[in-house]
């Protein structure tokens, strides 16, 4: 657990990194840390509820004994505070605890609805001690398949009666979920989701692995469903133990992180070419695009 200072650092260190240029990312990267914590994303889309149960599991799982830090992808812009306060409303009581840590960064200047380094701030989270290490996502299409990239088991949450779960399907999501939650499902059309989705899991989807996605319905409200949710966790982690290869998790994530920087960059070099540049043939436009890549000194 860590001392009053050591929070204190560690949510500084998170501002510093989520704010850091690609050339400081490049100049001193976080080291690599010595152990490795369990890393959990929720993901779905906003208001489905996913702050409200990280809220609820991280409490009952600190109860428990487990150290959790929780990073919250939030999509509000820094001058509109709406979004942070009701997440830290919504997470508040288990921030008091003493095994929780819990840092809520924007998304504001991301491609794709993650923070910026965030592969680096997880990696500060894991390296500062904690068990679990728990990634929250602002769910638009892209985090989906983010954050298979940088957790060891996907959760995906969508609500009754939304068409979420239609959206999923059209956008490939499904495929990316370890466990599905069939959120708020003290809300009508709650059985009739979890029927039709645990049947498209079962017989629509050729997966390769023989892990087959639990669909779960979970009320925050009533409870329901929170035990079951815990157990699913568990046997994910129990099953990822023998079926998952730690050199490709390492080489995916380390791809995830090269992949932000590049993008990052070609974002700040595509918007500073000039009309003349524009103006070239493409292959001297490439050319002069991929040379100017190059962060300067
Ligand atoms: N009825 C019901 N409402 C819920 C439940 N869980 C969350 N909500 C509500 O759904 C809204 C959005 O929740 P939030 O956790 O912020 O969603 P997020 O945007 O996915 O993080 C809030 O008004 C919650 O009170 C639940 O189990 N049942
Ligand atoms: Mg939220």
């Amino acid at each position: 657990m860590l001392s009053p200072d050591e929070r204190r650092d560690l949510a500084r260190e998170i501002s510093r990194l989520a704010s850091a240029s690609v050339e400081q990312m490049l100049a001193a990267p976080p080291a690599a840390p010595g152990r490795s914590a369990r890393r959990i994303g929720f993901t779905g889309p906003p208001g489905v509820g996913k702050s409200t149960l990280v809220g609820s599991l991280v409490e009952r799982r600190a109860a428990r004994g487990t150290s959790v830090a929780v990073l919250a992808i939030d999509p509000a812009s820094p001058y509109s505070k709406g979004a942070i306060l009701g997440d830290r409303i919504r997470m508040d009581r288990a921030s008091d605890n003493s095994r929780v840590f819990m840092r809520s960064v924007s998304s504001r200047d991301s491609q794709d609805g993650m923070c910026n380094n965030v592969a680096d701030i997880l990696t500060t989270l894991e390296a500062s001690g904690f068990d679990e290490v728990v990634l929250e996502t602002v769910g638009v299409g892209q985090a989906e398949h983010a954050v298979k990239a940088l957790v060891d088991t996907v959760v995906l949450l969508m609500q009754p009666e939304t068409g979420d779960a239609i959206q999923a399907l059209k956008a490939g999501i499904l495929e990316v979920a370890d466990i599905i939650v069939i959120s708020k499902s003290d809300l009508p059309g709650s059985a009739r989701m979890r029927e039709h989705l645990a049947s498209t899991v079962r017989f629509g989807a050729k997966r390769a692995v023989d892990w087959t996605t639990p669909v779960l319905g979970v009320s925050v409200d009533t409870g329901a469903g929170l035990e079951e949710l815990e157990q699913a966790l568990d046997a994910h982690a129990q099953w990822a133990t023998t079926h998952r290869d730690a050199v490709a998790i390492q080489r995916s994530r380390m791809r995830y992180r090269v992949q932000d920087l590049i993008l990052r960059q070609l974002d700040h070099t595509l918007a500073s070419l000039d009309d003349t540049d524009y103006a070239a043939a493409l292959p001297a436009l490439y050319a002069a695009t991929v040379k100017k890549l190059l962060p300067r000194p």
